[in-house]
C-alpha cells in the first residue's frame, strides 16, 4: 500500500499507541473505564503525562509544501448535517472569572492574533496539515480575569452537545487558540465556523468545533468522546 509521503510522519508510534489504547477502551462500553483498574491506569497516565508536559514547548511548524490540499482535510461533526451557527451567534465566557463576557466574532478578532501551520492527529489514524489563526485561550483568560482556582477549562458547542474539558496548562499553552480562520480564510462551516478550538498539544477529538461556551472551572467535566471511554488527557 503506498501512502502519500507527506502523510508519512504522522503515524508516529506514540500517536498510534494512544489511538489503539483509546479505541480498545471505546470498544467496550460496559467496562466503565473510569472505574476499577482501567480508571486507576488512566489516572496514573494522566499524572505521568502532565508531569512530562512542558507548558511552553511548541509543536513543530510544518513547511508550506506539507499543506493538505484544499478539500482533502477530513471533516468531522456528530450532527447529521454540517452544524450552522444560530443567528446572532456569540461566545459565552464564564465560570470562575472576575468578569463573565459574551463576545462577538468582531470582539474576538480585536484581540491579539496567533497564526501557525501544524499537523493534526486524529485517533482514527489520519493526520493532516493546515494553517490556523485566532486568539490564544490565554488571552481570553486574561481578558475575563480567570481565577487561579480554575484549574480546568471546558469548551462547549452547538453540535449535538459535543464538548470537552481540558487541564489548565494545556488550555493556556501558547498554541491553544480559538480559531476563526483556516488557510488564510474565514473558518469554513465544515471545520467549525464561526469559532473552534485548535491546539498543537492535543489529539483531534479535544479540539471542539462550533464553539458556544468557554468555562473556567475548578473540576474536569469530561467530554463527548471522553465520556464514551476515550482518554481524557489525550496529549500529542
Ligand atoms: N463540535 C465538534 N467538534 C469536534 C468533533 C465533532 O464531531 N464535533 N470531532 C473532533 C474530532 S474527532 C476531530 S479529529 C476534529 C476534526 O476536525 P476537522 O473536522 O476540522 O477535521 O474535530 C474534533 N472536534
Ligand atoms: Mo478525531
Amino acid at each position: 500500500m503506498s501512502r502519500d509521503p507527506r502523510q508519512r510522519g504522522p503515524l508516529t508510534r506514540r500517536t498510534w499507541l494512544l489511538g489503539s489504547a483509546a479505541l480498545a477502551l471505546g470498544a467496550c462500553d460496559s467496562m466503565r473505564p473510569r472505574q476499577g483498574f482501567l480508571g486507576a491506569l488512566e489516572r496514573f497516565n494522566q499524572r505521568f503525562q502532565s508531569a512530562l508536559f512542558n507548558p511552553e514547548r511548541l509543536a513543530p511548524e510544518e513547511p508550506e509544501d506539507a499543506l493538505t490540499p484544499p478539500g482533502a482535510f477530513p471533516q468531522y461533526f456528530v450532527s447529521d448535517r454540517v452544524p450552522l451557527a444560530p443567528a446572532g451567534w456569540a461566545l459565552k465566557v464564564g465560570g470562575l472569572v472576575a468578569s463573565p463576557r459574551v463576545l462577538s466574532l468582531d470582539d474576538l478578532q480585536l484581540l491579539p492574533r496567533t497564526d501557525y501551520r501544524i499537523r493534526h492527529h486524529c485517533v482514527e489514524g489520519w493526520s493532516a496539515v493546515a494553517t490556523w489563526h485566532g486568539v490564544a485561550v490565554r488571552e481570553l483568560a486574561r481578558l475575563v480575569g480567570a481565577d487561579a482556582r480554575a484549574r480546568f477549562v471546558e469548551f462547549r458547542s452547538f453540535d449535538a452537545g459535543y464538548f470537552s474539558s481540558w487541564d489548565g496548562p494545556s488550555a493556556l499553552h501558547p498554541q491553544t487558540i480559538l480559531a476563526y480562520g483556516m488557510n488564510g480564510e474565514p473558518l469554513p462551516p465544515e471545520h467549525g465556523a464561526p469559532l473552534r478550538l485548535y491546539s498543537g498539544v492535543k489529539l483531534g477529538y479535544k479540539m471542539v468545533k462550533y464553539l458556544t461556551e468557554v468555562n473556567f472551572l475548578p473540576e474536569a467535566t469530561g467530554g463527548y468522546w471522553e465520556d464514551r471511554g476515550y482518554e481524557w488527557y489525550a496529549g500529542v
